[in-house]
């Protein structure tokens, strides 16, 4: 039986020829399975594939040692902040990341179809966010290196399932990352860690609401963990629904636009610096220059509502959008 294979195939191919890097060979043979038809004829080149997938990976494994690990599915941060998917099998991870950013992952009715971090960038009025899908928990395949990854981003997409036992969901997931000391950060909450621990910014949100029960169950998910982290409901079908996960998911990173401008010139509204929530004007300083917030005399501040161009204090928490001028 013949395969018939579609050009895509061999794309990925000459991509896999090309590749330098182990996580570069292991994502383009990724891509070869993915573009693969599933028929009878396929099967030996799937199986040969997930063979020389298997064989990267052990072969890396060992090269790179217990710790390194995780840095061999780890994935470069771009954009203004990084976050990662995370939830049980599917629960519509790949979903979202297929539907909010410019990436095309694997969904599929079936659990475990994910096997690999794939990044991909969401755009959020004027910023990008860069949103990684990652295999689920409970997943033997990534249990390895699955943690590790884990430690990396700023923030956790919490995918719970609506039509699923969500408030069960969500229990079995706070309980999974807690075995890695990794804590879920409460909304609003800015203080460090537990000595040993690691706390993530989050947002939960509940999918398929659009399918029977889902809404109940996005009312019993809200119930148990709304006070405690942002949560919004999603469905990937629906345009409001999405726009309000963007906001939701820039509120829960808990970071700000801060623009900056020369004195007598207009400022620059296209390119933002990125500040942690409760920064201030000498933190900002500090991100536009290492020296500069050493060499800082004056700041001038347009924004926050009542400010128009008043000179504030060094230690003034800036607020997003706030437009600044710094003075040396
Ligand atoms: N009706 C509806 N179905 C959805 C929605 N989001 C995802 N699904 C379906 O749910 C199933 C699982 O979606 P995936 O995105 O593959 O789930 P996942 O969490 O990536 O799964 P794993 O990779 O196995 O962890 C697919 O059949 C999707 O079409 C949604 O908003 N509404
Ligand atoms: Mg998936």
């Amino acid at each position: 039986m013949s395969a018939n294979l579609p050009p895509e195939y061999y794309e990925a191919e000459k991509i896999f020829r090309a590749a330098k890097t182990t996580e570069d060979k292991i994502r383009a043979i990724e891509e070869m399975i993915r573009v693969t038809p599933r028929h009878k004829g396929t099967d030996k080149i799937l199986g040969k594939l997930r063979q020389r997938i298997k064989k990267l990976k052990e072969q890396a494994e060992k090269k790179a040692g217990p710790v390194r690990r995780g840095f061999l599915y780890g994935v470069k941060k771009e954009g203004a902040a990084q976050v990662m998917l995370v939830g049980l099998p599917n629960s519509g991870k790949s979903a979202l990341l297929d539907t909010l950013t410019n990436a095309q992952a694997q969904v599929a009715p079936w659990p475990f179809t994910t096997r690999m971090p794939q990044p991909g960038m969401m755009t959020f009025e004027n910023i990008q966010v860069q949103m990684v899908d990652l295999p689920p928990l409970g997943d033997e395949a990534s249990a390895s290196w699955l943690p590790n990854v884990l430690f990396g981003p700023d923030g956790y997409c919490i995918a719970v399932d609506t039509t699923d036992e969500p408030t069960l969901a969500a229990d079995m997931i706070r309980e999974e990352l807690a075995r890695w000391k990794i804590a879920l950060r409460p909304r609003g909450d800015l203080t460090p860690p537990e000595e040993g621990w690691r706390k993530k910014h989050t947002l939960v949100v509940g999918t398929k609401v659009d399918e029977p029960g889902g809404a109940e169950g996005f009312r019993a998910l809200e119930a148990a963990c709304g006070d405690t982290y942002h949560t919004v409901p999603c469905s990937i079908g629906d345009a409001a629904l999405l726009e309000g996960f963007r906001q939701a998911l820039f509120e829960a990173l808990a970071i700000m636009r801060i623009y900056t401008k020369s004195p007598g010139k207009k400022p620059d509204m296209e390119s933002p610096f990125i500040l942690e929530v409760g920064s201030t004007v000498l933190d900002a300083a500090a991100a536009v220059h290492k020296d500069f917030a050493e060499s800082l005399k004056a700041a001038r501040l347009w924004g926050s509502g009542k400010f128009d161009g008043q000179q504030v204090q060094r230690d003034y928490v800036l607020h997003d959008g706030d437009i600044l001028e710094l003075r040396l």
